[in-house]
């Protein structure tokens, strides 16, 4: 099961279709002990680039899921499917619509044990994960632990992911998140590009998602494996379940 498996998750890079990478920087990406790679992004995602991504990270033995942003651009022989839905959008469809439509046509066909829904909660405006979603702000600390709550108590998602895409967020801002959950698992991404960045959520989410650093500083982006990984979850943060730490292994 895949949500079984995400619970080892500590470290992820997301790896965006429709960008350049080299073979030589993939490499050292694949190899660098990150727990998953996901493919995914927010435009110019297609079939053909997904497919072809997919086959080149194929060649290390590390495992590898799609995040779903579009059905057209579904491919099969993933190692998994994470599904988006975003909590603060304006428009249903980036919250149930293009679900519903996916799985009326696919519904018969897919491997619901290795399909994870991820609950997200959009936190920088700029972002085009934002625009394109019509994503709500803003959100202060309360709202984001009342999402979080809702995440984990009313829709019982395996995930909460705070995504400040392109930006580094607000540790107070996603230690609110933290505060809402219990065994809803808290995924961090944006603006991971330093020592001090990675460790700084390290020690509030249960997964550090790495994006955009892979692109420009592959260096620094393979050591964000190891500063996320040496790290512990700080067991101050407070929790639903009044103590933290519990949701790292
Ligand atoms: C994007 O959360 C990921 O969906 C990672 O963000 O690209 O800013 O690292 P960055």
């Amino acid at each position: 099961m895949l949500k079984e498996r995400a619970k080892s998750w500590r470290h992820v890079f997301k790896l965006d279709p429709n960008r350049v990478l080299s073979d030589r920087a993939l490499e050292r990406i694949c190899q660098s002990d990150t727990d998953a790679i996901i493919i995914g992004g927010t435009d110019g995602i297609t079939f053909d680039n997904t497919w072809e991504l997919l086959t080149r990270v194929r060649r290390y033995p590390v495992e590898c899921v799609q995040e779903i942003s579009k059905k057209s651009a579904v491919v099969p022989g993933f190692d998994g499917y994470l599904i988006p839905t975003v909590l603060n959008s304006g428009s249903t469809h980036w919250i149930v619509g293009a679900h519903h439509e996916a799985v009326k046509i696919y519904g018969s066909m897919i491997p619901w044990e290795d399909v994870m829904v991820l609950g997200y909660v959009v936190l920088n405006p700029e972002s085009k994960v934002a625009r394109v979603t019509k994503s709500r702000f803003p959100l202060d600390k309360d709202d984001v632990t009342a999402y979080a709550r809702m995440a984990e108590y009313l829709f019982g998602l395996p995930v909460l992911y705070v995504e400040y895409s392109g930006t580094f967020g607000d540790p107070d801002i996603v230690r609110a998140a933290r505060k809402g959950l219990a065994g809803t698992r808290l995924f961090y991404g944006g603006g991971i590009h330093s020592e001090e960045s990675a460790r700084t959520m390290a020690k509030i989410a249960d997964t550090v998602v790495v994006g955009n650093l892979v692109y420009y500083n592959v260096d620094a982006a393979v050591q964000t494996v190891k500063w996320v990984k040496e790290t512990d979850l700080d067991v101050d943060v407070k929790s639903d379940k009044g103590k933290g730490g519990h949701r790292a292994s």
